[in-house]
């Protein structure tokens, strides 16, 4: 698991918000500093820290509740949001985008290049490519054989030479080998030798200016912390191909700090590797990654939840429009519908005490083949029709009973609900159909709009 420690006291800290009695100032204040202390202890840049933490606390003091959720699971959702943010917000994927995509790898030595090569080969293998290795490290002695060694029990096939001095060369050599053999990919290894960012670029460019890859992948140690910003910092302005995978993310007391500075820079991290071994290597997707940081088993869970809610607030909206009598025909077309998922609504209203209102009858009683009529006739209706029904005359029925293959009657019957309906909901006062609104959407009928 990547970031144990951290994940443990940002868990921690949402374990302390679950446990209070009441969610107030304080708490939401204390939730903060924890987590302030949690990212600080991971080698997270404190400025970092401070921006992302006072979001946290703006939003959980100031940002109102949506119905039906309560104020734990509003901090909880908005801790998963601005930390996922915080991390880069989307996944970005490799691309394999030309036959043979050629993928350059680099880092400063020891960073975890030669592994994650083997481990990249192996993840794509498995997704169906065939991948060539070259080995352009002329610096390490048994650089060739320790990419064998990683890559060969799985049949990948890795190019070099002990006995050639020129990395360039063999780099060029390499590609052009297994371009010749046909592969999907081909990932070069690099020396890396270099101490710092401006010796690694000059090799990159040099590498790069000769076997032209479509990416290259810079590799950082996750256990450098926050050290990772000048690195990937260099390494982004000096090509706009690049991409970053950051290592030893398992064990790693930094890695909060590695990451995050990596993502500060702009430049995107693809992977993460999280052990030595050639399969410990995982797409790097900020929203799984959090989730399970957090070890928030069931954000999605969570997550619906809070567009159900977002439904309700939409049902309120309608409230509004049945109130203001803005409701038109396409709005009720949508209720319609809604209604027949939700089976019969009379039962449903007289669960509600203290209603005390009766729904017509044809409103209850609508079926499916009456309603496959009246969305027939509203697609023969222009937009102003439908946004407007009023000005639907004689003349207008006439033609959107011959469009729609329907008869003058159908037509009127269809207006005839319409204003029924609009009369119904205009009868109740605001309160009542607030209530209803809130029953109905506390019952689960989410998507029933009145
Ligand atoms: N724990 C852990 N060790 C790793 C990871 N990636 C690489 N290593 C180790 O780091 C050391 C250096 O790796 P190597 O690939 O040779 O680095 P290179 O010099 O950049 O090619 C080796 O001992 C690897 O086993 C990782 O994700 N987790
Ligand atoms: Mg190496």
């Amino acid at each position: 698991m990547a970031l144990e420690n951290l994940g443990k006291a940002l868990n921690n800290a949402l374990k302390k918000l679950a446990r209070a009695r009441t969610v107030d100032e304080a708490v939401i204040k204390e939730v903060v500093r924890d987590i302030q202390r949690a990212l600080i202890m991971s080698d997270v840049n404190v400025r970092l820290v401070l921006e992302l933490t006072k979001k946290i606390e703006k939003r959980a003091l100031e940002e109102k509740l949506p119905p039906g959720i309560s104020r734990k699971e509003h901090i909880i959702k908005i801790v998963y949001e601005e930390l996922t943010n915080f991390l880069g917000k989307e996944a970005k994927p490799i691309e394999i985008r030309g036959k043979p995509t050629v993928l350059l790898m680099v880092g400063i030595q020891g960073s975890g290049k030669t592994t994650s090569v083997g481990k990249l080969a192996r993840y794509l293998q498995k997704r169906g490519y065939r991948v060539g290795l070259v080995c352009a490290d002329t610096w390490r002695p048994g650089a060739y054989h320790q990419l064998k060694q990683l890559a060969e029990p799985f049949g990948i096939e890795v190019f070099g030479n002990p006995e050639e001095k020129d990395a360039v060369k063999l780099a060029k050599e390499g590609v052009d080998y297994f371009r010749q053999k046909g592969v999907d990919v081909i990932i070069v290894d690099s020396a890396g030798r270099h101490k710092e960012e401006k010796g690694l670029i000059e090799e990159m460019k040099q590498i790069s200016s000769a076997i032209k890859p479509h990416e290259v992948i810079l590799v950082i140690d996750g256990t450098i912390g926050q050290q990772a910003y000048n690195q990937a910092l260099a390494f982004k302005e000096a090509t706009p191909i690049g991409s970053i995978i950051v290592t030893k993310l398992d064990g790693s007391a930094k890695g909060g700090g590695a990451l995050s500075a990596v993502v500060a820079t702009g430049a995107p991290i693809k992977f993460i590797g999280v052990g030595e071994k050639i399969d410990d290597l995982e797409p790097f997707d900020p929203k799984r990654f959090v989730s399970r940081l957090l070890g928030l088993g069931d954000i999605q869970g969570l997550l619906e939840k809070f567009e159900e809610a977002s439904k309700e607030v939409k049902i309120e909206q309608d409230i509004e429009k049945f109130i203001r009598g803005k409701f038109n025909l396409r709005d009720m077309y949508t209720q319609l519908e809604a209604m027949q998922k939700m089976g019969p609504l009379k039962q449903i209203l007289q669960m509600i005490p203290g209603l005390g209102y009766e729904l017509p009858d044809d409103m209850v009683r609508m079926s499916e083949e009456r309603l496959k009529k009246f969305k027939v006739i509203m697609d023969s209706m222009t937009k102003e029709e439908l946004e407007n029904p009023s000005i639907i005359n004689y003349s207008r029925i006439k033609r959107i009973a011959r469009g729609s293959g329907t008869s003058v009657r159908d037509v009127r019957e269809l207006l005839e609900q319409y204003n029924q309906m609009k009369k119904f909901f205009k009868s109740m006062n605001r309160r009542k159909l607030a209530k209803m609104a809130r029953k109905l959407g506390g019952m689960n009928f989410g998507g029933f709009g009145i």
